[in-house]
C-alpha cells in the first residue's frame, strides 16, 4: 500500500525543534508536545533526523550506537512514546538511516583499531605511501582530506565526511548483516521506514586514486555503482518483511541513475539535487543569481523522467528557500508561491521544519556563532587559500547549513517558545515578526496557506496522483497542468517582482493575492491554481 504517494512528509531536525527541559537543546518530549501542530498541518509522516547516540561532530550524522537514543534528546521510552503518540494522530515515523559511515566513537571502530579483532575490516584501513603520502588522492565532501592516521593501529582510515565519520567497508559481508539487524531493530519498534543518508555511495569499487577533480576527486570509485544496488536489494528484503518505506538521499544522481535506484527491489524514491544547483557555479559555495528558467526546466525534466519524485525546497543541509528562490521584499507572497509549487507538483512533498511559517536564514555575523562542521572545515580551506576574512564570511554565511538549523520560532517571546534556556544555536531576532503564534490567527499568513493547500491536496486526487503537463517555463513564469480523468487543474507561478501574462485560463481555486477571477495577468510573486 503506497501510503507515501498520498502523504506529505515533514522533516524534523530534533536539536532545533522544541526543547522541553530548558537545556537549550531540542528533544523528543518536545517533539511529542508539538504533534498537534503537525496534525494540523496534515502531515502523514515525520522524517526524524538522527536521534541516536552520537558525539555530535555532525549533530547525529556521526552515530556511535544505532540502538541507543542520544541522552540529550531523551530515552528509548521517549522514542517509543513518540512513535505511539504520532500513530494516534495517523502520523508515521521515518528514521534517518546513516550507514555510509559511523562515528569513530562507535564500538565497531574502537575494536577495529586492533588488527586481530573481528572488526578489523569493518572500515577501510590502509598504509600511507612513502614519505607520509596518503593512501590515495581522494578529496572529501567537507573540503578536507579523506584519510586520518590512527596512532593505535598505525594505519589510515577512510572518511569521506568529517574525520570522525569513518566509512564502513561493505566488502565485508558482516557489515551488511549488522545493518540489516539495525533495520529490524527499528522496524520492530514500529517505525514506517527510513530516509537513507548518502545511500548511493556505499560501495567503493577500489581505493585507487581517481581523476583529479575540483571536488570529490575519486568519486568515480563510489558514486552510484552496481555494488550499491546489490546492497540496496539486500536492505529491501528486510524492509519488505515489514512493508516499510525507504527514500534515498542520492547525491549527484541523474534521472537515469535515479530510475535505476527507484525500483520494487530497491528504493521507493530518491532526493535529487539538480534543482538545488540553479543558483551556484560549479560548487554550492560559489553562488550566482538564481536562474528561474533553469529551475523550471530542471523541475520539468525530473517530473517527466521519473515516475515519482521526492519534492523538496528545504532541508537541514540547505539555506532557506524564500531568500533563495523567492523574495525577502515579498516575503509572504513568495513564501506562499513556493508552498504552492511544493504542494502542487507530482510526487511526495517534504516540508522542512520552519518552512511552513516562512523562516529565513540566520542573522549571524561571524564564524564563532556557527556550529556546522562542514562550514567550519570549508572556512579553514578558504583560510589556507588566504581568502580575506570578510570574503570568507560572505562565502560561508550564504551557504552554511546552519541557516536551516536555527531553532523553530514558535512565538516572539524570549527563546521564541523553543526554549527557556540558552539555545545551542542562536535564535533569529526576526522571531518577533516571524513566528507560528502570530500566524495561527491570521487567515492570510504563510502558515494558513500551507494548511489550506495541504487540505486541498488531501481532498483532490488530481494534485496527489494527477499527471504533470508542462505549459510554460520562461524568465518569470512557471505554469503546468495536473490531470486526472476529467479533472484538469492549472498552476501558474510568477517568480518575479514584475507583473506577467500567461495564456492559461480557468476558474480560480486559489490565488495568493486573493484574486477571485483570472484574466491571464499575474501580479508580482502571484500563484494561482485554476480549474
Ligand atoms: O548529506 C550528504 C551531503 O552530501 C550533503 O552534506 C551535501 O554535500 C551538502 O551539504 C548539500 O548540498 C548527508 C546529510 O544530509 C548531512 O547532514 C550529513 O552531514 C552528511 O550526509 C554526512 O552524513
Ligand atoms: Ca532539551
Amino acid at each position: 500500500m503506497e501510503w507515501w504517494k498520498d502523504a506529505i512528509i515533514y522533516q524534523i531536525y530534533p536539536r532545533s525543534f522544541q526543547d522541553s527541559n530548558g537545556d537549550g537543546i531540542g528533544d523528543i518530549p518536545g517533539i511529542i508536545s508539538r504533534l498537534d501542530h503537525l496534525q494540523e498541518l496534515g502531515v502523514g509522516a515525520v522524517w526524524l533526523s538522527p536521534v541516536y547516540k552520537s558525539p555530535n561532530a555532525d549533530n547525529g550524522y556521526d552515530i556511535s550506537d544505532y540502538r541507543e537514543i542520544n541522552p540529550e534528546y531523551g530515552t528509548m521510552e521517549d522514542m517509543e512514546r513518540l512513535i505511539a503518540e504520532a500513530g494516534k494522530r495517523n502520523i508515521r515515523i521515518i528514521m534517518d538511516l546513516v550507514i555510509n559511515h559511523t562515528s569513530t566513537d562507535h564500538y565497531w571502530f574502537r575494536q577495529s583499531r586492533d588488527k586481530t579483532s573481528g572488526y578489523a575490516d569493518y572500515y577501510y584501513w590502509r598504509h600511507g605511501g612513502p614519505d607520509g603520502a596518503l593512501p590515495n588522492n581522494w578529496t572529501g565532501f567537507f573540503g578536507e582530506d579523506c584519510w586520518e592516521f590512527d596512532p593505535e593501529r598505525c594505519e589510515y582510515y577512510l572518511h569521506l565526511f568529517a574525520r570522525t565519520q569513518a566509512d564502513l567497508n561493505y566488502h565485508n559481508p558482516a557489515v551488511l548483516e549488522e545493518v540489516r539487524d539495525i533495520l529490524r531493530f527499528w522496524l520492530r519498534k514500529g517505525v514506517a521506514g527510513f530516509r537513507c543518508d548518502v545511500i548511493n555511495i556505499l560501495w567503493k569499487d577500489s581505493l585507487e586514486s581517481g581523476r583529479k577533480r575540483l571536488a570529490l576527486t575519486g568519486s568515480e570509485h563510489y558514486l552510484s555503482l552496481e555494488g550499491t544496488h546489490r546492497i540496496l536489494r539486500q536492505l529491501r528484503e528486510v524492509l519488505d518483511e515489514y512493508g516499510a518505506f525507504a527514500v534515498g538521499e542520492t547525491v549527484f544522481v541523474s534521472p537515469e541513475q535515479a530510475r535505476a535506484l527507484c525500483r520494487e527491489d530497491e528504493l521507493d524514491m530518491v532526493f535529487s539535487f539538480e534543482h538545488m544547483e540553479c543558483d551556484q557555479y560549479f560548487l554550492k559555495w560559489f553562488k550566482r543569481k538564481f536562474r528561474p528558467e533553469a529551475f523550471f526546466n530542471c523541475l520539468t525534466k525530473w517530473q517527466k523522467e521519473l515516475a515519482w519524485n521526492a519534492l523538496y525546497l528545504e532541508n537541514h543541509d540547505q539555506p532557506r528557500s524564500i531568500p533563495r528562490f523567492g523574495s525577502e521584499a515579498h516575503w509572504k507572497e513568495s513564501g506562499k508561491l513556493l508552498a504552492t509549487l511544493l504542494l502542487t507538483l507530482r510526487g511526495t512533498p517534504f516540508i522542512y521544519q520552519g518552512q511552513e511559517i516562512g523562516m529565513m536564514n540566520f542573522d549571524f555575523d561571524r564564524m564563532r556563532q556557527l556550529n556546522d562542521v562542514e562550514s567550519k572545515n570549508v572556512e579553514k580551506v578558504l583560510r589556507r587559500f588566504h581568502i580575506p576574512r570578510k570574503l570568507r564570511w560572505k562565502i560561508i554565511s550564504r551557504t552554511s547549513r546552519d541557516n536551516a538549523r536555527t531553532p523553530f520560532q514558535w512565538s516572539g517571546g524570549e527563546g521564541a517558545g523553543f526554549t527557556d534556556g540558552r539555545p545551542w544555536l542562536g535564535i533569529n531576532r526576526n522571531c518577533q515578526e516571524i513566528n507560528l503564534a502570530s500566524q495561527e490567527e491570521d487567515p492570510d499568513s504563510i502558515w494558513s496557506w500551507y494548511k489550506d493547500l495541504s487540505r486541498l491536496r488531501r481532498e483532490n486526487g488530481v494534485l496527489r496522483r494527477g499527471s504533470f503537463v508542462p505549459l510554460e517555463a520562461g524568465e518569470q513564469v512557471f505554469a503546468y497542468r495536473r490531470e486526472l480523468g476529467e479533472e484538469k487543474w492549472t498552476v501558474a507561478l510568477n517568480f518575479s517582482d514584475k507583473p506577467a501574462r500567461v495564456s492559461c485560463r480557468g476558474g480560480v481555486v486559489r490565488s495568493n493575492l486573493g484574486r477571485e477571477t483570472f484574466d491571464g495577468n499575474l501580479g508580482p510573486w502571484e500563484a494561482v491554481i485554476l480549474r
